[in-house]
C-alpha cells in the first residue's frame, strides 16, 4: 500500500525524533583570539563550514567572532571556564591560564611526530590538568617567528629600542636589550603608526592580513621558534559530547592538522611578497645567525623550565630534537 503524505511525514518525524533521542545534534560555540580579517581565521571558517555541512545531525560549530567578541588574551580563560566551548588561539595568548601554553613554540618535532612520540598525549594531559582544555589539533606550524624593525641594526642588539611582544618573544628580546610592550595583534598597526614601537615580533607570514607592510621597513633574518596555532575546547564540553560527535570532531580536527604542509609553500611566498612590498632584510653573518638562533632556543627553554619545573623538562623530550 502506498503511504499517504501525512503518514509519510509522520514516519519521517518519528524517525528524526528517535535519532535525536539517541544522539542529539550538538552545537559548539567557537571564538578566535586572532582578528577576523586574518587569513588564519578565514581558513578556520572554511573548515567550520565544511564540518557543519557534513556534520548535520551530529555536530555544528557556531563561529562567534574574533577579539571584538572576546579579547585576545581572554580567550583561554573563556574556554577554560566554559564561557565559550572552543577557541582558536596560540598558546602565547593564554599564559594567564598556565605558563605551559607558550612552550609549544619551541617545537622542533612536527604535530604529526608529536601524535606518535607521546607529545600529543602529554600536551593533552597538561592542558586537561591545568587549563581544563582539550587540545584538538595544531593547525599552524612550520612557521618561524621574526623580528621586524623600523630602525636598522647591524648586530643582535636591541638596546634603546621598544619592541612589541607577546610571551613568545619576551625573554629573547629582553636578553638583546630591548624594552618590550605586550599587545594583541589588533593593536600593532596603531602602535606602529604612532611610533610607539620601533618593531615587533611576528611570524614570517600574515603581515599583509593586517596591513603592517605599510609601516614596516626591515625584517631580521633568520627566524626562530615555530609558530603554533591550535583549536582548543573546554574539557567538560568535550567529554560531554556524544561519542559520535566527539569522534567526528577528532577526525575533522586531525584532517585540518594534516594540511599543515600548506604553510611551507605559503611562507616562501610571503617572503617574496614582503620583498615586493619593499621590506628589506637585515641578515647576520653565518656565525652570528647561528648564535642568534641557538640563543633564542636556550633562552626559550630556560624560561620554559623556570615557569614549569614540572612539565618543562617533559615537554622538552617530545618537542625538541
Ligand atoms: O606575535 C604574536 O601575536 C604571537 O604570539 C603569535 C603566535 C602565533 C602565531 C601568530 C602570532
Amino acid at each position: 500500500m502506498k503511504k499517504g503524505p501525512l503518514l509519510a511525514a509522520l514516519a519521517v518525524a518519528a524517525a528524526t525524533a528517535q535519532a535525536q533521542a539517541q544522539s542529539p545534534e550538538i552545537t559548539a560555540r567557537l571564538v578566535s583570539a586572532f582578528p577576523e580579517n586574518q587569513f588564519y581565521v578565514k581558513r578556520t571558517i572554511d573548515w567550520i563550514e565544511k564540518l557543519n555541512k557534513e556534520g548535520q545531525g551530529t555536530l555544528q560549530i557556531n563561529f562567534i567572532g574574533g577579539p571584538k567578541a572576546i579579547p585576545t588574551f581572554e580567550v583561554g580563560n573563556a574556554v577554560k571556564t566554559g564561557v565559550v566551548d572552543m577557541g582558536f588561539s596560540t598558546g602565547a595568548f593564554y599564559t594567564n591560564v598556565m605558563p605551559e601554553a607558550d612552550i609549544l613554540k619551541l617545537s622542533e618535532t612536527s604535530a604529526a611526530e608529536q601524535r606518535k612520540n607521546g607529545g600529543y598525549d602529554l600536551i593533552n594531559k597538561i592542558w586537561a590538568e591545568k587549563a581544563n582544555m582539550r587540545y584538538l589539533a595544531k593547525v599552524v606550524e612550520f612557521t618561524p617567528f621574526h623580528l621586524y624593525l623600523n630602525k636598522k641594526i647591524d648586530k643582535p642588539d636591541l638596546t634603546g629600542l621598544k619592541i612589541r611582544i607577546t610571551p613568545v618573544y619576551r625573554e629573547f628580546f629582553q636578553a638583546m636589550g630591548a624594552s618590550v610592550m605586550t599587545t594583541a595583534p589588533g593593536e600593532v598597526y596603531t602602535a606602529l603608526e604612532r611610533g610607539v614601537i620601533d618593531g615587533y615580533g611576528w611570524p614570517i607570514h600574515a603581515l599583509f592580513d593586517l596591513n603592517w607592510q605599510e609601516k614596516t621597513k626591515y625584517r631580521v633574518d633568520p627566524g626562530f621558534y615555530n609558530a603554533e596555532v591550535s583549536l582548543i575546547m573546554n574539557l567538560d564540553k568535550y567529554k560531554a559530547l556524544p561519542a559520535k560527535a566527539r569522534q567526528y570532531l577528532d577526525e575533522q580536527a586531525l584532517a585540518y592538522e594534516k594540511q599543515n604542509d600548506f604553510w611551507k609553500s605559503y611562507n616562501e611566498n610571503e617572503k617574496k611578497r614582503q620583498a615586493e612590498a619593499g621590506i628589506q632584510t637585515i641578515s647576520f653573518d653565518a656565525a652570528t645567525a647561528k648564535a642568534y638562533v641557538e640563543r633564542a632556543k636556550e633562552i626559550g627553554w630556560a624560561a620554559a623550565i623556570k615557569s614549569s619545573p614540572q612539565y618543562g623538562p617533559q615537554l622538552r623530550k617530545v618537542l625538541a630534537h
